[in-house]
């Protein structure tokens, strides 16, 4: 599906395939600084805490990520404010969603991709007794977004998808898994290209049987009540927030102020007001 209306994106995402590509969001030129930037990080920097390694824990150097891009370009704080891009996803978690995470995923040539999963908050969904009773995937907890910063390929690992496994509410098991490698499609295109899936969907980086690198940044969305992966208020760096537009705050969860002391809040938070006007 390629530039869906807002309100065919919602439905695609909760009940449809649960993923859309959207075509050249992010000209060649952003495209460009975001890949020299992850390929500098990803080929100096130690290795950083993965998930979903993939079958061949030995090679795992051939998948590398990097992590709490704000702080390592503004090209990353303009990716993660695009204004379609904010306009579907808010449209589908709320407007007053926030950032839980922006990271690379680096899977270099011969890189074994990964095991189907689903994502955060959900990733761990193999322990069900953890989550609520009853939680269902009619409420939208996650929405990712990959920026493609190579043409993702058949051959160099583009994710595959199981489409409307969203509904299931499940992590995939041993019998899930095959039916996955059976019936996935993949979510192939060109850099610039962002594929925009709902994380309950089935899902993973397949292995990378090209010759050169396959990148994509990691946007993870989630609603404002979510606890957001990266600790983005002690990780962002003081200037970048200084700096930031109003969107970003939002996204950087400065704008839901919870946790809060509310016995010594004196009625000034928004529950206070509220109570106080009823
Ligand atoms: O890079 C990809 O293709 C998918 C990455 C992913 O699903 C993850 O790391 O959670």
């Amino acid at each position: 599906m390629d530039n869906p209306t807002t309100e065919a994106f919602v439905t695609e995402l909760l009940t449809g395939k649960g993923y859309v590509v959207l075509p050249q969001l992010f000209d060649p030129a952003s495209i460009r600084e975001a890949r020299e930037i992850v390929m500098r990080h990803s080929e100096s920097d130690d290795q950083k805490v993965t998930h979903f390694h993939g079958a061949h824990e030995n090679e795992i150097s051939l998948q590398r990520r990097v992590w709490n891009l704000l702080n390592k370009g503004d090209v990353f704080v303009d990716m993660v404010q695009h204004p379609r891009l904010i306009e579907l996803v808010g449209a589908f978690l709320g407007d007053e969603f926030c950032l839980g995470s922006i990271a690379a995923n680096r899977i270099l040539p011969g890189g074994p991709g990964q095991e189907p999963h689903v994502d955060y908050p959900y990733w761990d969904m193999h322990k069900r007794q953890s989550f609520p009773a009853g939680i269902n995937a009619s409420v939208p907890l996650n929405c990712q977004a990959t920026v493609l910063l190579d043409d993702f390929t058949e051959e160099n690992g583009a994710t595959a998808v199981l489409p409307g496994t969203q509904v299931l509410c499940q992590y995939p098991d041993a019998e899930g898994e095959k039916r996955f490698y059976r019936e996935a499609e993949r979510m192939t295109g060109k850099a610039g290209d962002v594929a925009v899936f709902y994380g309950l969907t089935w899902h993973c980086a397949m292995p990378n049987h090209s010759q050169a690198d396959r990148t994509g940044i990691l946007i993870q969305y989630l609603p404002k009540f979510v606890k957001p992966m990266e600790d983005q208020q002690r990780g962002v760096r003081p200037d970048v927030i200084e700096q930031a537009s109003p969107f970003l705050r939002q996204l950087l969860g400065f704008d839901y102020p919870y946790p809060q002391l509310l016995d010594d809040a004196e009625g000034k938070n928004e529950i206070g007001r509220h109570a106080e006007e009823a």
